[in-house]
């Protein structure tokens, strides 16, 4: 205990120099820096480094396009300097009109003509020229929506469970979920000072909550109703588990995680993906308190000299759970009861139509990798969704598996969205088990930071391995398969029971030994090696989990069981053994 209040007093007379992002965000008189004067200047496409990071915090990146970076530097043009804009989306509900305005915009503003669904639950619109931005948040303002902190050193778009299996608790996780997101969102009047032209207001604003100096780094909460692990709680800094009264089908309280997070950075080994770990349960009328508390313990505890360190992981590893619980607990005011029990038994989402209590009906659509686009002639999926959006009176939800939810349709308008589906040739069924188990982050071309493709690999490579389970008559089956171009694990492959992560172009680390529902992170088994050579991994190791495994063993559960890969438990302690 001694050790760990020593790390607090450390941190609160603390003389590491700050990292340059504290300087950005303490000079930006509450987010605003000089973007509006970069955003007035025609003669670059982007903004300087400073407002590069300050637009984060308003849910935009600055990024270029990768595929023709080379051509346009020997042609000494400056990179294709574009935007790429994150909606803030608690939850991932949005409305049909609120979609067909979107899907308008990305027609006739951005380079790509996308929507890309993401793994927390929202969309990005990428190729958004600088002329375009004012245009892009008067539009979200008009249809009540924002991209307020779905980016930079904030708490990020609020997931939570989506699945239409568990609709009698939805609504309420789901009206949690945006009473979180509210709470947390940066006071500052910058956004609309500076997108939508909102009037002027005098410096004297205040962040209780957030500091004038904002978090150290990123901040991610999720609420999972069990027995789903859709959200992937490990991959969260907060999650809470919703404890359900089955009679009156109320959420009584939840069970809090706290530390969860999966990036990592190559040749560092202080450097981990890292589960969550327990702190207890709270009644439900205690959500914004503990939570509160969380954020401004991490707020002033976390490291804010080294960002590679800063996550809330990082702090609660250094001073312990049990004095990062006290001062919450402290802070809060309120007591954590000991954990309920409760199980998670999958994550994936239940792709078809399924009727809730109501007799309303809700359709788990397939969509590769996310995105929305009409790229394919025999599947135009972006102009598809828009004839539904033109008829349907329900909603639209997004999964953190990167996949939508037709949800509320009424008996009698069943047949006409099966109607349009089939006339855009959209279909759930021409993609397999393992298609829909497997997921990769967006990487090049537009990804600053992607060392190999992720997106445009996995359909490709998702066949071969649809060929691999046919062999060991395995095509009903599905093991949980993800891909990112590097090792930030976006499309949280440090969940997977398969984790491929970018070295460089052509060049993968292999993970294995992850479980089915995400509670274990799976283990390097090789480094840097070829697409070739993990298929030649697969082939075997699959082909033995065919003959060898027990009832309905998972293919994680089964490397781990014969040894192929030793089980990651406390990853500060055993990852890199
Ligand atoms: Fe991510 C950075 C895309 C979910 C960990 N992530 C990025 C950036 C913005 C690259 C950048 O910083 O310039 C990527 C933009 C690519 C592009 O062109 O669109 C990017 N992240 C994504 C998305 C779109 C992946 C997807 O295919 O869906 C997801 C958007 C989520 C959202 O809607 O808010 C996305 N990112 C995640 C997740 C998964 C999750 O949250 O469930 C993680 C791992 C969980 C975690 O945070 O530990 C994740 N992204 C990162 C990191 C590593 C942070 C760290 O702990 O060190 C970075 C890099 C950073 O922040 O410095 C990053
Ligand atoms: Fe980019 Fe890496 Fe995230 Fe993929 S995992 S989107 S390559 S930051």
């Amino acid at each position: 205990m001694k050790e760990k209040t020593q790390y607090v007093n450390f941190i609160k007379n603390s003389t590491q120099p700050l990292s340059d992002n504290e300087r950005i965000k303490k000079t930006s008189n509450f987010l605003r820096g000089t973007i509006t004067k970069d955003l007035n200047n025609n003669l670059t496409g982007g903004f300087n480094s400073d407002n590069s990071q300050l637009i984060k915090f308003h849910g935009m990146y600055q990024q270029d396009d990768r595929d023709v970076r080379i051509e346009r530097t020997q042609q000494k043009l400056e990179p294709l300097i574009n935007i790429m804009l994150r909606c803030r989306l608690p939850g991932g509900v949005i409305r049909p009109r609120q979609w067909l305005a979107i899907d308008d915009f990305s027609n006739k503003y951005t380079l790509y003509e996308t929507i890309r669904l993401t793994t927390r639950q929202t969309f990005q619109l990428h190729g958004l020229l600088k002329p375009n931005l004012k245009k892009i948040h008067n539009l979200l303002h008009t249809i009540e929506l924002d991209s307020i902190a779905t980016a930079g050193d904030v708490n990020r778009n609020v997931v939570c469970t989506a699945n239409p299996t568990e609709s009698e608790y939805h609504y309420q996780v789901w009206e949690i979920a945006k009473s979180i997101s509210k709470h947390l969102l940066p006071k500052s009047h910058a956004y609309a000072e500076i997108w939508l032209d909102g009037k002027k207001t005098e410096s004297t604003e205040s962040e209780p909550i957030l500091s004038a100096t904002y978090l150290p780094r990123k901040f991610k909460i999720a609420i999972a109703i069990p027995p789903i692990n859709d959200v992937d709680v490990h991959a969260n800094d907060l999650s809470f588990i919703a404890i359900k009264n089955n009679i009156n089908k109320k959420i009584i309280g939840f069970n809090v995680l706290v530390g969860g997070g999966l990036a990592m950075t190559y040749g560092d080994v202080t450097t981990y993906p890292c589960k969550a770990r327990e702190f207890g349960y709270i009644n439900t009328q205690d959500i914004l308190k503990i939570t509160e508390a969380i954020v401004t313990v991490q707020r002033d505890w976390g490291d804010r000299s080294d960002r590679k360190h800063a996550k809330t992981k990082y702090t609660l590893i250094k001073v312990g759970v049990q004095t990062f619980k006290a001062e919450v607990e402290r802070r809060a005011g309120i007591k954590f009861a000991p954990i309920h029990s409760y199980k998670f038994t999958h994550r994936g989402d239940c792709f078809g139509w399924i009727e809730d209590i109501k007799h309303d009906w809700h359709l788990t659509l397939f969509i590769e990798n996310g995105r929305i686009t009409n790229n394919n002639p025999n599947k135009l999926l972006k102009n598809g969704i828009r004839a539904i959006a033109k008829v349907h009176s329900g909603c639209f939800r997004l999964t953190t598996n990167q996949n939508l939810i037709i949800s509320g349709v009424s008996p009698n308008n069943k047949y006409i969205i099966d109607n349009i589906l089939k006339k855009y040739g959209i279909s759930n069924h021409d993609s397999t088990p393992q298609r829909k188990a497997s997921m990769a982050c967006v990487a090049l071309p537009t990804c600053p930071l992607a060392m190999a493709e992720a997106e445009r690999f996995l359909p490709q490579f998702i066949t071969k391995v649809e060929n691999i389970m046919s062999k060991y008559k395995l095509e009903k089956n599905a093991i949980i398969l993800r891909v990112t171009g590097c090792p930030n694990s976006c499309a949280r492959a440090m969940l997977s029971e398969i984790g491929l992560t970018g070295r460089s172009i052509g060049r993968y680390n292999l993970y294995l030994g992850g479980d089915n529902i995400g509670t274990r992170i799976p283990r390097l088994y090789r480094e840097n090696i070829t697409e070739q050579d993990i298929l030649n991994i697969l082939d075997t190791t699959i082909g033995r989990w065919a003959k060898e495994r027990r009832n309905n063993e998972s293919y994680g559960d089964y490397v781990v069981r014969i040894g192929i890969v030793k089980p990651v438990i406390n990853s500060e302690e055993d990852f890199y053994e």
